[in-house]
């Protein structure tokens, strides 16, 4: 480890702060360019904490940059994972706070609900048997970094650009086929997005197997009841005061938030 344990303390109150203020900060790296990718997710991991401690509770995880279309858009080609907390749900119907963001986009996903604990390694196959539910869902990504712009350090120490998501109505499991649907992104009544959900990494099981994988790593694991966002499907779409944002997918529904100042 290159950056001491006050250093990595340091970034999580950074990122921290900056995502509970809005405020924009220059990327980590540009001070600490020799921060590796464990020691980014050290910090994240330490961003969590100082949130548990605000009394924020763990609702799940998310996966990010797992399409072709996500890792082109932010120029990182490497799937990662962040953490969700209540803080970040928003009811499907509700409102995004536009104060509350930097400079926020949203893009379509499918979102797993776990009904056991799943340990990795896994293949996707097995991660499946976890999974009793499947919902369309919107993340809601507002990088603390100006422009938008991060490398992959970056993005993992500032919890995957997560700012809210939200989730529609859960469709079993055993009632469908997730290789391959159609989704899109509306935004005030136009399509702006439109995409399947065989761009979520070849399938979105691969992405919940990833996930698992990853946790393993660190003798982590995901656990029953929580959620697990599969990555957006299409590139993000920046969203402003006023906007209704809808994801639709093909069999499974629909979700929707607006935003407000
Ligand atoms: C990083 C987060 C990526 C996804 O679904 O691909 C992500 C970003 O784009 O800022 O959430
Ligand atoms: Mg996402």
């Amino acid at each position: 480890m290159a950056l001491s344990p006050e250093e990595i303390a340091r970034c999580a109150q950074i990122v921290d702060e900056a995502a509970d203020t809005a405020e924009l900060i220059p990327m980590l790296t540009i001070e600490r360019p020799e921060m590796t990718l464990e020691e980014a997710y050290a910090i994240q991991r330490a961003s969590m904490v100082r949130r548990f401690e605000r009394g924020e509770r763990l609702l799940g995880m998310k996966m990010g940059l797992t399409s072709e279309a996500k890792m082109k858009q932010v120029g990182v080609h490497e799937p990662i994972y962040g953490h969700l907390t209540d803080e970040m749900k928003i009811e499907d119907g509700g409102v995004l706070s536009r104060a509350r963001c930097c400079h926020p986009r949203s893009e379509p996903e499918l979102c797993f609900i776990l009904a056991r604990d799943l340990k990795g390694p896994v293949t996707p196959e097995e991660a499946m048997e976890a999974v009793s539910g499947v919902c369309p869902a919107l993340e809601i990504i507002d990088s603390r970094y100006k422009n938008f712009k991060f490398t992959l350090e970056d993005v993992v120490a500032d919890n995957a650009s997560s700012r809210g998501f939200v989730l529609g109505p859960v469709t079993p499991i055993d009632g469908v086929d997730i290789s391959a649907l159609p989704m899109k992104l509306v935004v005030n009544g136009q399509t702006v997005q439109e995409g399947s959900s065989a761009a979520i990494y070849g399938h979105p099981a691969k992405s919940l197997a990833a996930q698992a994988n990853m946790l393993a790593r660190l003798g982590q694991h995901l656990e029953a009841g929580q959620v697990v966002m599969s990555g957006g499907a299409t590139a993000a779409v920046a969203v402003n005061v006023g906007d209704e944002v809808q994801v639709v997918v093909e069999g499974l529904g629909t979700a929707s938030f607006r935003v407000e100042a």
